[in-house]
């Protein structure tokens, strides 16, 4: 039995325990201090505080085996929402409740769950078994009903191993009913790194990678190509059903070296590989905001739109005073809206996956030519780059000055070699989810300093908070830690509940680089 599934079974016993899991967490242990519990009335008393239109929008997401069409003939048998991925777009307007019913249909008594990435919601609609909830069992129904009160770009997916890297992700998009933009047109744009029913399963490929550099064999590896080869062809290199998912040797610049962990067969946007990509239709002279979200799991992308310059609007949701680039690099969990007025003609709007020698594309139509080569390499993805450290949060959303009330040092610990990821030298224990509380108090200005003691990236994704990087820097939920990096951030606790702190790298969360923010009791 593989690790998922023995979660699996672990989180169905949980779930056979009724109540009994969650009371039992928030009575906790003598060791750890008294907790706030999802279910409890300060969690109920932050949601009345939230300002609603008293509309609800309800939605079922059905989670299931299916065959996704990536384009170019080529299929893979995935897990999705409602057959397709990414999944059906959700969107609200901000204020509203949304009340999205997941029907969990998935093979192998597979338990799952739905997270709302970014979203500042109530803690016990956060998804995250067995913290905020017991997980959803095969065959059985569970319905998120949250008010969804901030604007701006989300996604979901399932909190529940490497689940992430299956199909099992979608846009969820809350409109702001007073947009300060103007543009004519909006494209979501979702970004994946994908091997899923092609090389193997995201459930093979931790089993591989938690062995560490000890567990490669044979020519894989010895493998320090940096991964695939060449183009971002229709045609699957390395891997192979027997293993040989580790990647070794790729290497950015821009990620501080070591660029990522796993062997990706395609990189695709929106689902579709470059060979037959997504094609966008509009007019020259039209303004467009494109909401970019990266789902994948292991490759940060730098993503360019050939021919033009890119204006940044936004990041993980919040407004940052408007900045101009040619290229941005977005991390797993991570999310950019921009906006762009187009020029006449075709463009590529390439997803370079950042030190993997690899690429996603789609394509921008505004005029007559060529579809551009799969290979394209637009000069902009080799101009200016932003990097979030640069942006500044906009006058609106920037964080009131205030003393800091608690800081707390987070660790980042762990290495290839044993694929030991941590945090402050824990590795977390979902079984025991709250033995380390990272803990908070209710009206607390939190200070959190992410130490990166590794020789790897991590995207660091708080729940639950949109934090600010330094002082004045943008709002943020996932940010990019460089190796032998450390990246402040702050917050005010103002969302009370239990919340994770993780890396957005679904191998490293998985392999425990994961904790628990909880606010006391
Ligand atoms: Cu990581």
């Amino acid at each position: 039995m593989n690790s998922i599934n023995r979660r699996s079974a672990l989180l169905a016993g949980l779930g056979m325990a009724g109540g009994s899991a969650l009371a039992a967490c928030s009575n906790g242990s003598s060791r750890t201090p008294a907790l706030l519990s999802p279910s409890g009335s300060a969690v109920a008393a932050a949601e009345k505080r939230r300002a609603g239109t008293g509309r609800t929008r309800e939605t079922t997401l059905i989670a299931a085996a299916a065959t996704a069409e990536l384009g170019a003939g080529v299929k893979a048998r995935t897990w999705a929402f409602d057959g397709q991925t990414p999944g059906r777009e959700l969107r609200v307007s901000a204020g509203d409740t949304l009340a999205a019913t997941l029907s969990n249909q998935l093979p192998g008594r597979a338990a799952t769950s739905v997270h709302w990435h970014g979203v500042a919601l109530r803690n016990d609609m956060d998804g995250v078994p067995p913290v905020t909830q017991t997980a959803v069992r095969a065959g059985k129904n569970f319905t998120y009903r949250f008010l969804a009160d901030r604007p701006g770009t989300y996604f979901f997916h399932p909190h529940v191993g490497v689940q992430l890297d299956r199909g099992l992700y979608a846009p969820l998009i809350v409109e702001d009913p007073k947009e300060p933009l103007s543009y004519d047109e909006e494209w979501v744009v979702v970004l994946d790194d994908w091997l899923d029913g092609v090389t193997g399963t995201p459930d093979q490929v931790f089993a591989e990678l938690r062995q560490g550099m000890g567990g490669m064999h044979g020519m894989d590896g010895m493998d320090m190509s940096g991964g695939m080869n060449g183009s971002p062809s229709a045609s699957p290199s390395g891997g192979g059903m027997s293993g040989g998912f580790m990647l070794m040797g790729a290497r950015s610049p821009l990620l501080g070296g070591d660029a990522g962990d796993v062997k990706y067969p395609y990189h695709l946007v929106n689902g579709r590989v470059p060979a037959d990509p997504q094609v966008f239709r509009s007019k020259p002279g039209k303004r467009v905001r494109l909401r970019l979200i990266n789902a994948g799991s292991d490759t940060a992308y730098r993503v360019a739109l050939g021919g033009h310059r890119l204006t940044l609007t936004h990041t993980d949701g919040f407004p940052v005073a408007h900045q101009q680039v040619d290229a941005l690099l977005i991390g797993m969990g991570e999310r950019y809206d921009a906006l762009v007025t187009l020029a006449d003609g075709v463009f590529p709007l390439v997803a370079l996956a950042e030190g993997k020698n690899a690429a996603g594309m789609a394509v921008v139509r505004t005029g007559s030519g060529a579809v551009p080569e799969t290979n394209v390499h637009p000069g902009e993805l080799d101009g200016l780059i932003m990097a979030a450290s640069r942006l500044r949060a906009a006058d609106d959303v920037r964080l009131p000055s205030k003393k800091t009330d608690r800081v707390h040092r987070i660790e980042l610990n762990g290495s290839m070699m044993a694929y030991d990821w941590a945090v402050n030298g824990e590795r977390f224990d979902v079984n025991d989810p709250a033995a380390h509380p990272i803990t908070v108090e209710e009206g607390q200005r939190v200070r959190l300093d992410f130490v990166n003691t590794t020789t790897m990236w991590h995207p660091m994704h708080l729940h639950g908070h949109t934090y600010q990087l330094g002082t004045g820097g943008p709002r943020k939920d996932t940010t990019i830690v460089l190796p032998k990096r450390t990246v402040s951030v702050f917050f005010d606790a103002d969302n009370p509940g239990r919340w994770m702190l993780h890396c957005h790298n679904a191998y490293h969360g998985e392999a425990g680089m994961m904790a628990l923010v909880a606010y006391r009791a």
